[in-house]
C-alpha cells in the first residue's frame, strides 16, 4: 500500500553551487539547517533594488533508507520524491547520482529515485536554480521570483504495481462529471496504473456505491439521479471518490480525489452562468507571497488569505500568474470560489522551440494536476504577452497552448489576459474561447472614468466575444492621506475612490463575464520603488502582512458581502487641520448613525457609501463612532495646527515637455557604431545610468516616451528594464517603435564615455 511521508524537516542548505559543479556526497557542518518550505529570498526579494540573490543553491537531506523506506526497496517497492514547488528549476541527485530534473517553479514534480537508493543511507540532494535564462517562464514580470523549495517535499512509496506517479505530476485519477438535461448527472472516473496485468482490477467508491472495472479499461460511470451540485459560494458541495488497485483479493494501492458536479457557461451579453443561473464573477487576483516569507508560506497563511477573500464577498479568484499550491485550489473548492488558473506565459515572449516547449509543459502540468477541481472553470494561456509586440511565432505559440487545453480538457474554457493597449481587433482577441483585458485607466494612464466607455466600445465592436476585466487597480499606501485624492498620489483615499468608481462601472455592465481586482494583497516586486515603498506593489486591498484592511477592502465588502458591518474611512488620517470635516462610512446596512464625542450628528439612509458633511471636531481629541443597530466602528481624529507632513508623498516625479519622439531622420546608409570606451545600444540601461551623463540621457528619453504614449513610466517599471540593453528593449517593442530611433540613440550614446 502507498505511503506518503512528508520530509519537510531538517534539511541542509548551501547558498551556492558545489565547487566542482558536482552534487555533494556529503555536507559539512557549515551548511545551514533549514526546514521547508524555504526560500533564500525571503528578505532580499522584498526590499527593492531588483537585486535579490539568484543562483544555484543546494538542499541536502540524509534519509535512513532502511527505516523510513522500511527496507522496502528490497521488496520490489518504488520510491518517488515529490517536490510540490521548487523555483525555478530543480535537479535531483540521490547518493551523488542524477535522478531527474524539472523546469518550472510552480507545479508538482515527481521523480523515481528507486534505482539510486542503497541499503542504509540515502543522501538526497536538490539543486534549485532561480537564475535568468531564455526558455523557462517567467523571465520578466512584476513580482519577485523567489528561489527555493518553497512548498512541501514528500516521499511516496508504492508497490511495483501502482497508480502512476510519473505523468506530469498527475494524481492518476480523472473525474469528469456531466449534468444531463433532465438534471441527473453522469460522473466518469478513470484511473491510470502501471506495472499491472490482467490480474488487477480497480474498485471505485463514492459514498456507499462502488464499481469494479478491469485495470486496462478503467473508465467507470456513476449515475446520480439527483446530484448535489457544487454551487459556488452558495453551496460548494464536494463528493469524494476513491480508487483501489486490487490484485485478486488484496488492495495494492489506493488514491482518492474530491470533485464537484456543476455546469457553467459564458454568454457575450449576459456574462457567466453557474448551474444555469446568472452568476456574475466578481472577485480578486492573488499572488502567493507574504511579508518576510516570500513564497514559503504555510497552510495557515493560505487559509488566512482565503478567509479575507471570503470576507469581502468575492466569488472568484484569478490565481495569478502561475500555478498555485494544491492546498489553495482545495480551499477554493471548499469555499466555492470560481477560479481562473494560469501559467506564467507573461510579459516577455521568448522566441525559440525550447521556450515554447516550456509553455506547453507548464500548461500540461497545470491541467493534468488540477483537472478534478470543480472550482476551476478556465485555463489562462497568457498575460500581457504582447508587451514586446506580436509576431507570427507568438501567435503560433498561443494557438498551440489553446489547442493543448482543449485536447486535455473538454470541459473547460480557455482565456487570456490582454494588455490594455491591444486594439479591439487585435489577433490576441480571437484565439481563446473567452477573453479579458488588464486596464489601469485611472492609475498608469487616463482617468478612472475612461474604463466604462472602453468596455462599451469593445462590446459594440465585438458583440460575440465574451469579455472580462482580468486586472484593474491602483496603489494605496496606508501612510498617505488626502482630502482631495488624485491619480498617483498613492493615498488610501484615492485608492478607495478609484474602487468606488470601478464598482459602479462594473455593475453597470453585466456583460463582463468576470472582473478581478489587482490585487487582493500587496505583494513583493523587488524591482519596484513606488510611493516611497521599495520592492513592493501596493495595489492590494490588504497590506503585505495581511494585518491591515485598507479602506478599499470595505467598499468591496459593502457591495459583495451580506455580513453586516460599518466602516469609517480614513481612520489612519488622524491629524486634521480642519475643525469641520466630511466623514465617509462604508456599510452594507441601510442606515448609519454618526456619533461624535458622544453626541449624535446625523442618521443617514443610504446605499453603501454614507457621507456625513461638515462634521464638527470640537475637541483636540475627538471620538467618532458609526453605528447601525448593534454594529459599531470607532475611530479618533485629532485637531492639529499644522498638517502632518507624513501624510503626503514627497518628491513625486513630474514629466517635462518633450518633442514628438517619433520625429526622426532617415536611417538609410547609417550603420550602428560601437566605439571602444563609449556606450552604445548594446549596453544595459542600468549601466548607462551609472554615469551622470548617461542617467540624464536615459531620463530624457523616458520623458519623451511617457509624453508620447500618455503614460507614466514609474520607477518600478524603470527597474524592470534596467537589466535590458537598449537593443533588447527595441527588439521587445517590435513594430511599435520606429527602427530609425535606434540610430539616433546609438549616436548619442557613442558620445558618452564609460566610467
Ligand atoms: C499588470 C501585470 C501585473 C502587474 C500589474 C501592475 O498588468 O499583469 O503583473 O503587477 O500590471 O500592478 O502594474
Amino acid at each position: 500500500m502507498r505511503r506518503v511521508i512528508n520530509i519537510n524537516r531538517a534539511w541542509k542548505f548551501q547558498n551556492h553551487p558545489t565547487k566542482k559543479g558536482k552534487p555533494p556526497r556529503r555536507f559539512s557542518k557549515k551548511w545551514e539547517s533549514v526546514d521547508l518550505p524555504h526560500t533564500w529570498n525571503a528578505l532580499d526579494g522584498q526590499d527593492g533594488g531588483s537585486d535579490f540573490y539568484r543562483n544555484t543553491c543546494v538542499y541536502c537531506k540524509e534519509i535512513e533508507s532502511g527505516t523510513i523506506i522500511n527496507k522496502s526497496f528490497n521488496d520490489d517497492k518504488y520510491v518517488y520524491l515529490e517536490l510540490c514547488g521548487a523555483n525555478a528549476t530543480a535537479k535531483v541527485y540521490v547518493n551523488g547520482r542524477a535522478a531527474g530534473q524539472h523546469e518550472g517553479g510552480f507545479s508538482t514534480y515527481r521523480c523515481d529515485i528507486t534505482p539510486y537508493i542503497k541499503k542504509g543511507k540515502a543522501l538526497i540532494t536538490i539543486e534549485v536554480d532561480n537564475r535568468n535564462n531564455n526558455y523557462v517562464y517567467p523571465q520578466m514580470a512584476d513580482f519577485t521570483f523567489f528561489g527555493g523549495i518553497y512548498r512541501d517535499v514528500n516521499l511516496i512509496i508504492v508497490d511495483k504495481a501502482h497508480f502512476e506517479l510519473d505523468y506530469f505530476g498527475s494524481p492518476a485519477i480523472a473525474v469528469t462529471p456531466v449534468v444531463n438535461d433532465d438534471g441527473s448527472a453522469d460522473v466518469t472516473v478513470e484511473s491510470f496504473a502501471v506495472n499491472v496485468s490482467d490480474e488487477y482490477t480497480v474498485r471505485y467508491t463514492i459514498g456507499s456505491e462502488n464499481i469494479i472495472v478491469p485495470v486496462n479499461n478503467s473508465k467507470a460511470v456513476f449515475h446520480f439521479d439527483k446530484p448535489h451540485l457544487w454551487d459556488g459560494r452558495n453551496d460548494p458541495f464536494l463528493y469524494e471518490v476513491s480508487a483501489e488497485l486490487i490484485k485478486r483479493a488484496s488492495i495494492v494501492d489506493k488514491i482518492s480525489t474530491r470533485f464537484g458536479i456543476r455546469t457553467f457557461k459564458v454568454d457575450p451579453d449576459k456574462g457567466f452562468f453557474l448551474n444555469g443561473k446568472p452568476y456574475p464573477l466578481r472577485g480578486v487576483s492573488r499572488h502567493q507571497d507574504r511579508l518576510d516569507k516570500g513564497w514559503a508560506i504555510s497552510k495557515r497563511d493560505h487559509r488566512e488569505d482565503m478567509e479575507l477573500i471570503k470576507e469581502i464577498g468575492a466569488n472568484t479568484i484569478r490565481l495569478a500568474h502561475y500555478q498555485h499550491d494544491q492546498y489553495f485550489y482545495d480551499l477554493c473548492d471548499e469555499y466555492g470560489m470560481v477560479i481562473w488558473a494560469e501559467i506564467p506565459f507573461i510579459s516577455s515572449f521568448m522566441p525559440g522551440k525550447q521556450a515554447e516547449e516550456n509553455t506547453l509543459s507548464q500548461m500540461k502540468e497545470l491541467i493534468i494536476q488540477n483537472y478534478n477541481h470543480p472550482s476551476i472553470v478556465c485555463w489562462g494561456i497568457a498575460n500581457e504577452i504582447s508587451i514586446g509586440g506580436i509576431t507570427d511565432e507568438l501567435i503560433e505559440n498561443l494557438k498551440k497552448l489553446n489547442e493543448l487545453c482543449h485536447e486535455l480538457d473538454k470541459t473547460r474554457l480557455t482565456t487570456i489576459a490582454n494588455l490594455s493597449i491591444e486594439g479591439n481587433d487585435s489577433p490576441l482577441n480571437f484565439i481563446t474561447d473567452i477573453l479579458s483585458y488588464n486596464h489601469y485607466f485611472g492609475w498608469y494612464m487616463g482617468d478612472v472614468e475612461d474604463n466604462g466607455p472602453w468596455f462599451d466600445e469593445f462590446h459594440k465592436d465585438n458583440p460575440n466575444l465574451c469579455l472580462g476585466l482580468s486586472e484593474y487597480g491602483c496603489e494605496g499606501i496606508i501612510a498617505y492621506h488626502n482630502d482631495e485624492p488624485k491619480v498617483q498620489d498613492y493615498s488610501e483615499e484615492y485608492q478607495a475612490y478609484y474602487h468606488e468608481k470601478m464598482l459602479e462601472t462594473i455593475e453597470a455592465r453585466p456583460f463582463l463575464w468576470s472582473t478581478h481586482v489587482w490585487n487582493m494583497f500587496d505583494f513583493a516586486s523587488d524591482m519596484r520603488d513606488e510611493g516611497g515603498v521599495k520592492g513592493r506593489n501596493n495595489k492590494g486591498l490588504v497590506t503585505f502582512d495581511r494585518k491591515i484592511k485598507k479602506d478599499s477592502f470595505f467598499i468591496y465588502k459593502a457591495h459583495w458581502s451580506d455580513e453586516p458591518f460599518v466602516h469609517i474611512c480614513s481612520s489612519r488620517y488622524v491629524d486634521r487641520t480642519n475643525k469641520k470635516i466630511d466623514i465617509k462610512v462604508y456599510s452594507n446596512c441601510p442606515e448609519v448613525t454618526l456619533i461624535v464625542n458622544g453626541a449624535e450628528i446625523a442618521a443617514l439612509k443610504g446605499d453603501k457609501i454614507f457621507v456625513f458633511k461638515d462634521v464638527p471636531l470640537d475637541k483636540m481629541e475627538n471620538s467618532v463612532r458609526a453605528v447601525s443597530g448593534d454594529i459599531v466602528d470607532a475611530v479618533r481624529f485629532r485637531v492639529v495646527a499644522e498638517p502632518n507632513e507624513s501624510y503626503v508623498l514627497k518628491n513625486v516625479e513630474s514629466g517635462s515637455n518633450a518633442a514628438n519622439w517619433f520625429d526622426s531622420s532617415e536611417t538609410e546608409g547609417r550603420e550602428l557604431q560601437f566605439p571602444e570606451g563609449y556606450f552604445s545600444v548594446k549596453d544595459k540601461i542600468g549601466d548607462i545610468m551609472k554615469t551622470p551623463e548617461g542617467e540624464a540621457f536615459v531620463n530624457e528619453w523616458i520623458d519623451k516616451i511617457s509624453k508620447q504614449a500618455n503614460m507614466t513610466v514609474s520607477k518600478g517599471m524603470m527597474n524592470m528594464v534596467k537589466n535590458f540593453t537598449i537593443e533588447k528593449v527595441f527588439a521587445m517593442a517590435g513594430e511599435r517603435v520606429p527602427k530609425v530611433l535606434i540610430f539616433d540613440i546609438n549616436d548619442s550614446l557613442n558620445k558618452i564615455k564609460k566610467p
